[in-house]
């Protein structure tokens, strides 16, 4: 039996909740084409007859302008702690620049096994993947490179063998039918944010936090859930809001059916949008919305 935990590092917007989606098989950590998409460390958890991957899905690194990015860049840094191996997650659609470098000369310091997975080679010109594993070849640190698309799966198994091969013998920490540390109410404020993220302009979303009020089964099994989308001004609100309500009804029967895949019933969904100025500012509103800095520290 193997088992033991991968972090995935890399930029916004890089694939790794995708990657981390494609090695669970199941819908773990919401994705979408905007930058700083995930905002906690979420666990994604890969089951084998003989083997349990854990994988730390972190946020994009970036730096912090508010609070909230604080919070984010601190569950970077304790994703990394304790894993087997870290994987840098490269996009083949950005240049290699000094950032990439500064991050992998961090991480693959020699203490933890470091692979990079070079991904959305799916989209990548085909002499380009080896002149970019050129580049990379040398740096100390670096146990392998794969270049993969996280999206069609493309070498997934690969990446999964490789990241097997680093696992120490040990027993599962999780149990077998797990596929998630989070619980069903923090899934359904990410697939709200997440359809908050799809749907609505420019910077409106990442000024978004989700919590939901009421999770409760009727007696005939539908599921009542209550959640709040709060936004930073009366402006926001409107838009989210949308004419005639046709952007928060678009927002919530997406979400609905997500959830209700999730759960495998009938779901009553009522959001409601909410004003809290700034709160991405605000220690005492980050922690309301579920970002608490002091939880993470433990
Ligand atoms: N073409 C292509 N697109 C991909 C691939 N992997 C991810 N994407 C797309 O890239 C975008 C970002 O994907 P995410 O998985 O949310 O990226 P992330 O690294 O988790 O981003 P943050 O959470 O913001 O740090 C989405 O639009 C994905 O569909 C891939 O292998 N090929
Ligand atoms: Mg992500």
């Amino acid at each position: 039996m193997k088992a033991g935990f991968v972090s995935l590092i890399g930029k916004p917007n890089a694939g790794k909740s995708t990657l981390t989606n494609t090695l669970v098989g199941e819908k773990v950590s919401i994705v979408s084409w905007k930058p700083q998409t995930t905002r906690n460390k979420i666990l994604g958890i890969v089951n084998g007859e003989d083997y349990q991957l854990v994988i730390v899905d972190t946020p994009g690194v970036h730096k912090a302008k508010n609070a909230l990015s604080k919070y984010m860049m601190k569950s970077v840094e304790v994703g990394q702690e304790g894993v087997e191996v870290i994987v840098y997650v490269m996009a083949m659609d950005k240049k290699l620049d000094d950032s990439d470098m500064e991050y992998i000369r961090k991480y693959a310091d020699g203490k933890t096994p470091f692979v990079i997975a070079l991904n959305k080679c799916d989209e990548a010109q085909p002499s380009a993947i080896p002149e970019r594993i050129v580049r990379l070849k040398d740096i100390a640190g670096v146990d392998s490179i794969i270049p993969i698309s996280a999206l069609t799966g493309k070498n997934v198994d690969m990446l999964k063998d490789r990241l097997l091969a680093l696992m120490p013998e040990g027993e599962r920490f999780f149990d077998e039918d797990m596929y998630t540390d989070k619980s069903m109410r923090f899934m359904v404020c990410e697939i709200v944010r997440e359809k908050a993220l799809r749907n609505l302009d420019e910077e409106i979303p990442y000024g978004i936090g989700v919590t939901v009020n009421k999770y409760s089964y009727r007696n005939n099994g539908i599921l009542d859930i209550d959640a709040d989308i709060v936004c930073e001004k009366q402006s926001h609100k409107a838009m989210v809001i949308g004419k005639g309500g046709a952007m928060i009804k678009k927002i919530s029967t997406q979400s609905r059916q997500d959830i209700e895949d999730m759960v495998g019933g009938k779901v009553f969904l009522n959001l409601y949008v909410r004003v809290k100025e700034d709160w991405r500012e605000s220690d005492f509103l980050l922690n309301q919305l579920g970002y608490n800095i002091k939880e993470l520290k433990d």
